[in-house]
């Protein structure tokens, strides 16, 4: 198969909101985007991917305005009823995007890989992009408390608000995965390769621990990255939380000191433009610019900055 010329290194509603800036600036058909899937699991009996999905949607212009997450106008209907069997109903899925898990679930069972039905998933929203799962093995990111207790990601985030008492982040099933079909492929090929505004250490940092994938992009060398922090905190997530929990700074220069390895580029919003010099320091070349993707046009701006700077570096 012809590999596309831009990749990209994706979470979720971070990512998703760069990534439609960057369909604005390059052909969809010369994209491919490598997605995390630490966070996937069963919901209500459902094989759910947060991160493959919030792409998809967000691409196909029907995501949730008002959380970045899930369909626009859907109605929550079949999770009010089954709250009248599973109190514990916390995980918020939409009638209409109930119908993707049931379709993911159903084709899984089936036999078919996670990778295969991505692509089906993407065909019927007619995205044009190539979405890849980082793998198609099981990789659920886990979080240790302080306390003892294990949480799975979503869990953590949404169940428990994401506090501040992480011990460790367990990426053990990510390590033991193999990458996705294409996926090295993709990486190998790529004449640009990008790492969108995610969480460097459960998004970013899970793609990487699959085995293979930090070598493939440590062997380029040449990645440009947004940092997802803005002043030192981030948009969405609990980012600052968990690079606490690991003793990293929080701020764009302990991202850049996570992706020193493989990243060439470092795009920091305008505010953090003091930490220039630092981050120059480890060997990476920054450009400041507004990151706070308020609205489509300041997606468009931020990733053609990318992509000239990934064109500059190269
Ligand atoms: N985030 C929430 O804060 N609450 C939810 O109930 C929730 C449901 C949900 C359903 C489908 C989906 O694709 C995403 C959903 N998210 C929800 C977002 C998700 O928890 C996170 O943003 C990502 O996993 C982190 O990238």
């Amino acid at each position: 198969m012809k590999r596309r010329p831009v990749v990209a290194l994706a979470g979720g509603v971070g990512a998703a909101r760069f990534l439609r800036g960057l369909v604005q600036v390059v052909r969809p058909s010369d994209l491919t985007v490598i997605v995390n899937t630490g966070d996937d699991r069963d919901f209500y009996g459902l094989r759910v991917c947060p991160d493959l999905d919030t792409i998809t949607y967000t691409l196909a212009n029907r995501v949730r305005r008002d959380v970045g997450w899930g369909i626009e106008g859907d109605s929550f209907q079949t999770l009010a009823a089954l709250r009248r069997f599973e109190r514990e109903a916390w995980f918020q899925l939409g009638d209409q995007d109930l119908a993707t898990h049931i379709h993911r679930t159903r084709r899984l069972q089936q036999g078919a890989s996670l990778a295969e039905v991505t692509a089906e998933i993407a065909r019927a929203f007619e995205l044009e992009v190539e979405l890849l799962p980082m793998t198609c093995d099981p990789a659920a990111t886990a979080i240790e408390r302080e306390d003892g207790s294990r949480a799975d990601f979503e869990e953590y985030l949404v169940r428990d608000g994401a506090p501040d008492d992480v011990r460790t982040i367990d990426l053990s099933q990510a390590r033991c995965a193999t990458p996705g079909p294409a996926v090295l492929e993709a990486i190998q090929a790529a004449e640009s390769l990008l790492v969108c505004p995610s969480n460097p250490l459960v998004s970013i940092g899970t793609i990487l621990a699959v085995p293979g994938i930090q070598q493939a992009v440590d062997l380029r060398r040449d990645a440009v990255a947004v940092s997802p922090l803005i002043g030192g905190r981030p948009v969405k997530g609990p980012a600052d939380r968990l690079m606490r929990a690991v003793q990293v700074e929080v701020s764009s220069y302990g991202v850049a000191t996570l992706y020193r390895s493989f990243v060439r580029g470092l795009i920091i919003d305008d505010v953090d433009a003091a930490l220039t010099e630092r981050i120059e320091q480890l060997g990476i070349a920054v450009r400041t610019r507004p990151t706070l993707m308020k609205d489509s046009n300041v997606s468009r701006d931020l990733a053609a900055s990318a992509m000239e700077f990934a064109k500059e570096l190269c």
